[in-house]
């Protein structure tokens, strides 16, 4: 996928559920100009998140890991746009919020590595492998954004 329609998968982690961030989350995600294509509350079943987090089965933060991401339910997203992938992790800013940039999601609104509120995709191609971990055929819309010819040149 590439230009405009680039896809990202983020997620707002279940501690971000439960602190009333998500429509923070999204704001800045729509101030930016970028379009939401599909969004579901998820309580994510264990086998779905090894999935997602297979690349991490061998780190010793792992178990915590899952268990943190089945504590409640996650707010799954796709959003779409030109550079959506490197523009979003700009957004969340660094895993360990303590080296976050100050107006960043993961620099504003948390403080632990462990408890970092959101998951953005870090490539192009996980973030398709992510997409299709989480939604069905259909479940990401398609659909014009009216304010595309203002955002976009
Ligand atoms: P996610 O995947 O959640 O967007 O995080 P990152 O892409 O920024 O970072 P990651 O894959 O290295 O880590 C995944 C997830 O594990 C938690 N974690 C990470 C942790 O609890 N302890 C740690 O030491 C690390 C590195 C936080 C994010």
């Amino acid at each position: 996928m590439s230009g405009n329609k680039e896809q990202a998968f983020i997620a707002v982690k279940p501690n971000g559920v439960q602190r009333g961030i998500v429509g923070e989350i999204i704001k800045r995600f729509e101030q930016k100009g970028f379009k939401l294509v599909a969004m579901r509350l998820h309580q994510a079943p264990v086998d779905l998140l090894e999935k997602h987090y297979c690349e991490l089965s061998d780190k010793p933060f792992y178990p915590k890991l899952i268990k943190s991401m089945s504590s409640g339910p996650v707010v799954a997203m796709v959003w779409e746009g030109l550079n959506v992938v490197k523009t979003g992790r700009v957004l969340l800013s660094e895993t360990n919020p303590a080296d976050s940039k100050p107006g960043m999601i993961r620099g504003v609104f948390c403080i632990q590595t462990g408890r970092n509120i959101i998951h953005g995709s870090t490539s192009v191609a996980s973030a398709q492998k992510e997409i299709n971990v989480w939604f069905k055929p259909g479940e990401v819309v398609e659909y014009q954004n009216c304010a595309q010819d203002w955002i976009y040149e």
